[in-house]
């Protein structure tokens, strides 16, 4: 246990609130965690997959109506409304505390509080966080334990009186009318009720590391981002760090492990990190990056040996399968794993399954969890204290037409813009409808803990303190041809993209400017040995003026929610643009 005072009385509080007959500290152990796992295996919470194929790995079903993150009940918890802006839902802090405590109130009855304590970060670094996750489910310890760092080590950081935010979490009853996921950014407090799923309830990563840890990078500085961090490994030898903002499922966790193709010899990609980034300014006048997650909560469908190896062989031991069909011979599988599906299985729900039912055998957004050192292409430095130095960010999303597949921003205020107006086709990861393009700026819509027009003014005031700030570029992977075809084979081949961004950081490589930015001419990008059309290239690579230009229209209407707030330099980048747009055909 602890001799952190105001942690014991917090758990003291919470469990007297929560009522649970039992509770657990947990230590971290081997020994901790094949009790726990045993304990769920025989009430059912989760199943032991094929141990010969999948040594350590087990499969767990959530609730049907609890697969994906709940925006519209996710709720940021700060004293006045416009704390929290107009793309949160903010609800009064009282309000929440009275109105979810009742539900808190009793609910653990029968049931066991396990004390969670973990570090964000790595144990020593100056920027690592603290949290302790109260929670009644082995799940979320579980998964806990891999995504972060639990038990003694976070104990030993926190010592007698280390600051650490305090996560509150029960199942509830797993009923969709009575789920709240607050944040009390002003409190360093987090809870969530009557959920079972992955962002809703693993409170270290999204309510922690990006909801309160962007206000704490607020006031404090630096930045939290919803970026993957890589390094690119050129044939000379040298290792240049990109980082990566997209949207959940849009393809960070692809990016971070990419296989280069044969037709490109001598590039490596070393995987820093796959969903978050925090970021500080270092003395070099640089943004230094780290991961602060020691593990992958990954999409499952679509991945498979051809289009993401290195998340197959990471996800092959000791990890645990959310959501995706069960086979006879207890193995695996999901859509788009690349083997045919079995002839018969149990589906995400629990039900006998055949490929015949014309039905998804794994939820769209299955997922997996796997320990980061397991990758095989785990950067030597993902656990550096300090973080890896970063020289170019890309913004990307899901846009079947407008977005070339790459193009560069002309400076940091200019690439703060393309973040702040970016816009992707929403997907499986958050419930409601899919497919409709919403902008997302950073890809932080949903994870932003305060009210997102300080947001881009703590983006341009960041960048005023670079003396050598990163490039920013834009990329998309996903515009379509008339039939709904993707152009772009994506995945491996994403590296002609890395490797023209890091010409581009070496004044390497050719582009022609246009209102959007620089695009690379068709000569300009490594090709070589990758069949694709010319035409198809054309249409990549194309910026249709009349396209960008209804397209003001919707960042405009976005941007007006600030009123007052929005920075002038958003505004002035907007005219800019319309300007450019304006002489152009
Ligand atoms: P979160 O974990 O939700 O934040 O998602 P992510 O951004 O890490 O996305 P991920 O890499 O898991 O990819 C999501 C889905 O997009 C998967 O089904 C991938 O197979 C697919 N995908 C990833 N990269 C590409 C690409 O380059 N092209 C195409 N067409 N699909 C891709
Ligand atoms: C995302 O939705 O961006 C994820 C998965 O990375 S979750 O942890 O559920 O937020
Ligand atoms: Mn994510």
């Amino acid at each position: 246990m602890t001799r952190h005072k105001e942690a014991l009385k917090w758990v003291d509080e919470m469990a007297a609130m929560c009522k649970p007959d039992e509770i657990v500290w947990i230590e971290g152990s081997d020994a901790e965690k094949d009790r726990l796992t045993e304990q769920a295996l025989s009430t059912g919470e989760l199943h032991l997959l094929n141990q010969e194929k999948y040594p350590g790995c087990v499969l767990h079903r959530t609730a049907e109506n609890d697969v994906a993150r709940t925006e519209h009940l996710t709720f940021i918890c700060t004293r006045t409304e416009a704390d929290a802006g107009p793309t949160n839902n903010w609800m009064d802090p009282k309000e929440a505390y009275a109105k979810v405590g009742a539900m808190f109130d009793g609910c653990m009855r029968g049931r066991t509080m396990y004390v969670i304590p973990f570090i964000m970060g790595v144990p020593g670094s100056p920027f690592r966080k603290l949290g302790i996750e109260l929670t009644d489910s082995i799940y979320v310890v579980l998964n806990m334990r891999i995504m972060t760092r639990i038990g003694q080590v976070a104990l030993d950081e926190l010592g007698e009186n280390e600051d650490f935010t305090k996560c509150l979490h029960s199942k509830g009853e797993l009923d969709i009318e009575r789920r709240f996921i607050l944040q009390f950014p002003e409190d360093n407090t987090i809870w969530s009720y009557g959920s079972g799923y992955g962002g809703n309830v693993l409170l270290g990563k999204k309510c922690l590391s990006l909801r309160i840890a962007s206000y704490m990078g607020l006031t404090e500085g630096w930045m939290a981002e919803h970026m993957l961090i890589l390094g690119l490994e050129s044939p000379d030898g040298e290792v240049t760090y990109i980082a990566g903002a997209f949207p959940s499922a849009c393809g960070k966790t692809n990016l971070a492990m990419l296989i280069p193709p044969d037709s490109l010899p001598g590039y490596k990609v070393w995987t820093v990190g796959d969903d978050i980034a925090w970021i500080r300014i270092g003395d070099d006048g640089r943004l230094w990056a780290v991961n602060p997650e020691a593990g992958f909560f990954g999409v499952a469908p679509g991945t498979s040996a051809k289009s993401n190896h290195n998340a197959m062989l990471t996800a092959s031991s000791n990890s645990i399968f959310t959501n995706v069909l069960l086979t006879p011979d207890n193995t695996v599988w999901w859509e788009g794993m690349g083997i045919d599906a079995p002839d018969q299985g149990v589906d995400w729900r629990g039900k006998p399954w055949t490929p015949k039912d014309g039905e998804n055998g794994a939820n769209a957004n299955a997922r997996f969890t796997a320990p980061a050192s397991q990758c095989p292409v785990i950067s030597s430095h993902w656990e550096d204290p300090q973080g890896v130095p970063i020289s170019a960010i890309l913004f990307g999303g899901r846009r079947a037409k407008l977005a070339p597949l790459i193009y560069e921003s002309f400076d940091w205020q200019h690439g703060s813009y393309v973040g702040a107006t970016m816009a992707s086709e929403t997907t499986a990861a958050a419930t409601g409808a899919v497919g409709v393009v919403r902008r997302d700026p950073m890809a932080m819509r949903p994870f932003c803990g305060y009210n997102m027009a300080r947001y881009f003014r703590h983006w341009l005031d960041i960048g005023k303190k670079l003396t050598n700030p990163p490039k920013i570029f834009h990329v998309n992977w996903f515009r379509q041809d008339e039939n709904g075809e993707f152009l772009w084979p994506g995945y491996g081949e994403n590296l002609r993209a890395l490797d023209w961004v890091l010409r581009r950081c070496n004044d390497k490589a050719d582009a022609r400017e246009t209102p959007i930015g620089y695009v690379p001419t068709k000569e300009s990008l490594n090709l070589e040995g990758l069949d694709i059309s010319d035409e198809a290239m054309d249409k990549l690579l194309e910026v249709r003026g009349d396209d960008w230009i209804e397209e003001l229209d919707g960042m405009q209407k976005f941007f007006d929610q600030f009123g007052y707030e929005l920075p002038a330099e958003m505004l002035e980048e907007q005219q800019a643009l319309k300007t450019r747009l304006g002489r152009w055909d």
